[in-house]
């Protein structure tokens, strides 16, 4: 028998971490020989659409038969599933996020019978949020309790999964990762001028201006800092909170100190502007962007939010506050850009945790332990030069 799976990845393929999560993890397994294939209703955007070994992409289809007065997508995308699980011999379906993947892919594997395995991964707002709807609640817990395997992206989401939906059953833990191979330091001295004067610092904050990732806060934040420290505020992504914050900006006349770039495909040499990262968020189950940073040895000044402090060590890697304390986070930012030393022991011990702990090698080897494990088999020597 190969020992090469057949691995089908669903999840959300438009801009947001989970997204990028399953599309870098597909890349990395296909990377190493396993076949991926794809089921979603576009291509995941950090796919590309250049022909890659072993990555196929299968589109969903959404019935608009005349009797639906919504499009059942979700019942198209059980279907396909089936259909390529089928087609495929697919060993194992892969869907992150609970709603609705998870949930199709138990109708999926309805379909096909018990041989198809279903691993589950959640990132976040499927459990913070989705889960504590009652009209969701129930359905979440089923596709869970009925994964073959399931993991979470903290410590801290693993509890809250169990503490909201009062399950016991076992999940794994399974980190954001990064690719250092596009996440390291860049050179920005060629772009750095267009944003802030050589005596001025960056601080960044990158999002989807969701209410949960607390954007106020950032302009707070950055208001006192500058207060202090010269400074620009540099704002990527967008997203409902957009508009309010520009006002709040204006309202607060720094119009001239900040600077809004829109959605970035090229993240690690955005991030590299920037000395510090504002993650002020509500709710966070990890904080990729945080990770991304860090790769990039920028700290992070956030909130303890969520899984934020798995990631980020407090004085060591970045400062942490609670959540909606903007002077305690205004102090740590002013401490790291005031105190050159600091800055630069920080960055290096941000450089060597994201290459460590949160290394695409390491995490990607979990998740191919974890689907070696529901399938009942042993795990192969994997390819100990691998890269
Ligand atoms: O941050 C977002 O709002 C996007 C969201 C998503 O579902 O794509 O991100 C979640 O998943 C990421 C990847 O696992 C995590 O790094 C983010 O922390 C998590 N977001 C929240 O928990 C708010």
């Amino acid at each position: 028998m190969s020992q090469s799976l057949k691995i089908g990845i669903t999840c959300y393929p438009s801009l947001g971490g989970s997204g990028v999560v399953a599309t870098e993890l597909g890349k990395l397994l296909a990377e190493k020989g396993h076949q991926v294939h794809f089921i979603a209703h576009s291509i995941p955007f950090r796919l590309g659409t250049t022909f890659q070994k072993n990555i196929f992409y299968h589109e969903v289809e959404v019935s608009d038969y005349y009797v639906f007065r919504y499009p059942p997508y979700d019942l198209s995308l059980a279907t396909k599933m089936a259909q390529v699980a089928k087609m495929q011999q697919l060993d194992i379906l892969h869907v992150h996020y609970a709603v609705p993947h998870a949930v199709c892919a138990f109708l999926a594997k309805q379909m096909v019978g018990s041989q198809l395995k279903v691993v589950t991964t959640l990132h976040g707002t499927d459990i913070t949020v989705l889960a504590q709807d009652e009209s969701l609640k129930d359905l979440i817990r089923l596709a869970i309790n009925e994964s073959d395997g399931v993991t979470a992206v903290s410590n801290d989401l693993i509890r809250e999964t169990r503490e909201v939906l009062d399950i016991s059953r076992d999940i794994d833990l399974t980190y954001n990762f990064v690719d250092k191979r596009v996440y390291y330091p860049r050179d920005t001295s060629a772009l750095r001028g267009d944003f802030a004067k050589p005596e001025e610092k960056i601080l960044m904050h990158i999002s989807n201006f969701r209410p949960v990732k607390r954007v106020s806060d950032v302009v707070d934040i950055f208001a006192k800092v500058n207060e202090k420290v010269p400074s620009k505020l540099l704002f990527v992504g967008e997203g409902p909170e957009l508009p309010k914050i520009q006002c709040k900006i204006n309202e607060l006349g720094l119009q001239d100190k900040v600077h809004f770039l829109g959605k970035q495909d090229e993240i690690a040499q955005v991030i590299s502007l920037a000395d510090v990262l504002l993650l002020p968020s509500a709710k966070e189950s990890f904080g990729l962007v945080a990770l991304e940073a860090m790769a990039c040895g920028v700290p992070t000044v956030g909130s303890q939010a969520g899984g934020i402090p798995e990631l980020v060590i407090h004085g060591e890697t970045g400062f942490l506050a609670p959540i909606g304390d903007v002077d305690q986070m205004a102090k740590y930012a002013i401490r790291l850009l005031s105190d050159e030393d600091l800055a630069r022991r920080v960055s290096e011990a941000c450089l060597n945790r994201a290459c460590v702990d949160f290394c695409d090698k390491l995490i990607t080897k979990q998740y191919e332990e974890i689907y070696y494990r529901v399938l009942g088999r042993e795990v192969p020597k994997l390819d100990p030069v691998w890269r």
